[in-house]
């Protein structure tokens, strides 16, 4: 997205670095991550405003090719310059630094025009149902502690990360704990093609789905596996735009979609993805990056649409951080959280917590 034909064009963009600490460490089964270590764009025009996004990358380069310092860079050097002349940046690849700036831009124009992104993008509830997603535990009984903390808090799915070693095992206990719950797997690309036999044990749990089995370019082991299989695949990783989720539906790789404004490049994207799936009835769900409340507020937003019929991955704040950067989102005893309705993302970052969190700040402006 450039800064042209926009109501509210941004002279200045500040990219800011910040750190806030998990409440407890999130494991997967390609790594731990004590801390959210993310980038917020802060698009400004002349008279005040300001637009907020942030970038999903995380620290190291593991869920994708994308990690924050490299989101950094493209957003100083190449996105932002381009975005404040109105120009193609030409960039490929760098979805999350691409959806970060397009949804700070985008947040400018809509508070400019006092529209809720909700309004803006199509939701049709102000309301949206909210699951959990637990990390690998080496300890089955704090696992077990932590599926019966969310189930008590009305959390409507519940996730359990898992890993080859971790999990039918895993799942059997926790199934066996709460027989009732909306359960779901999350595998992070983790198993290979020829794991599909052990894979398929996991038919016996009445799962809702398992998320991304394998690699992220594995479209047609996807259909494979899937048609051996009862339990719907859902695929994270492997959807990348419009066109690869039409391929994977058409291939029959899923039967359910997780859209991540990040992984996708960005809202307008992903408004596309929620468009085709509904088409083909497919159901799509929010997933999330462990954001702050900025990016969590954008992916409210998003999840208000009609086809987002399962249960996301938009957690409280306080599943995540002892203290978040914008007020904290809050998860309703019956399991749903509100969708912000002010205008843009609804939010904006506190600056008392800003000042706490910020590591880094650079100021890019129009020449
Ligand atoms: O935001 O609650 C959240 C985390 C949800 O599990 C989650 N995200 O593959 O879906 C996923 C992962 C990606 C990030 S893992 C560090
Ligand atoms: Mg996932």
């Amino acid at each position: 997205m450039t800064a042209e034909g926009l109501a509210a064009s941004p002279n200045a963009v500040e990219l800011i670095r910040v750190r806030l600490p998990f409440v407890r460490p999130f494991r997967t089964s390609f790594g731990t991550e004590t801390e959210k270590d993310a980038i917020l764009v802060r698009a400004m025009a002349g008279d005040g405003l300001e637009g907020w996004g942030e970038c999903a990358a995380m620290a190291a380069p593991r869920y994708s090719g994308e990690w924050t310092d490299g989101a950094l860079l493209v957003l100083r050097d190449f996105l932002v310059p381009a975005a404040l002349t109105g120009s193609d940046s030409g960039v490929r690849g760098h979805a999350m630094a691409k959806a970060a700036l397009e949804a700070a831009l985008l947040d400018l124009e809509l508070r400019s025009r006092g529209v809720s992104l909700a309004a803006h993008l199509g939701g049709v509830r102000d309301r949206v149902e909210c699951g959990v997603s637990l990390g690998i535990e080496d300890d089955l009984d704090i696992l077990l502690e932590q599926v019966r903390r969310f189930v008590d808090a009305g959390y409507r799915r519940i996730k359990l990360k898992i890993e080859p070693e971790r999990d039918i095992e895993v799942v059997r206990v926790v199934r066996a704990g709460f027989p009732s719950i909306s359960l779901t797997v999350d595998a992070n690309a983790a198993y290979r093609v020829e794991g599909a036999d052990h894979l398929r044990t996991l038919d016996e749990f009445g799962l809702d789905y398992v998320e991304q089995p394998l690699g992220e370019d594995e479209l047609l082991g996807h259909a494979d596996l899937q048609r051996g299989m009862n339990t719907p695949i859902c695929l994270d990783e492997t959807i990348t735009s419009a066109t690869v989720a039409a391929d994977a539906i058409r291939v029959e790789a899923c039967r359910v979609i997780n859209i991540k404004p990040g992984r996708v490049g960005g809202l307008r994207e992903a408004v596309r993805i929620h468009d085709l799936a509904e088409a083909a009835g497919i159901p799509v769900w929010c997933g999330g990056m462990l954001e702050t409340g900025v990016g969590r507020a954008a992916n409210l937003a998003l999840a208000s649409l009609p086809n987002f019929r399962l249960p996301g991955d938009t957690s409280g704040s306080d599943r995540y951080f002892h203290r978040d950067l914008t007020e904290p989102f809050v998860v309703d005893p019956d399991g749903t959280m509100a969708v912000p309705d002010g205008p843009g993302i609804g939010v904006h970052p506190l600056p008392e917590a800003l000042k706490e969190f910020a590591v880094q700040r650079e100021m890019i402006r129009t020449a």
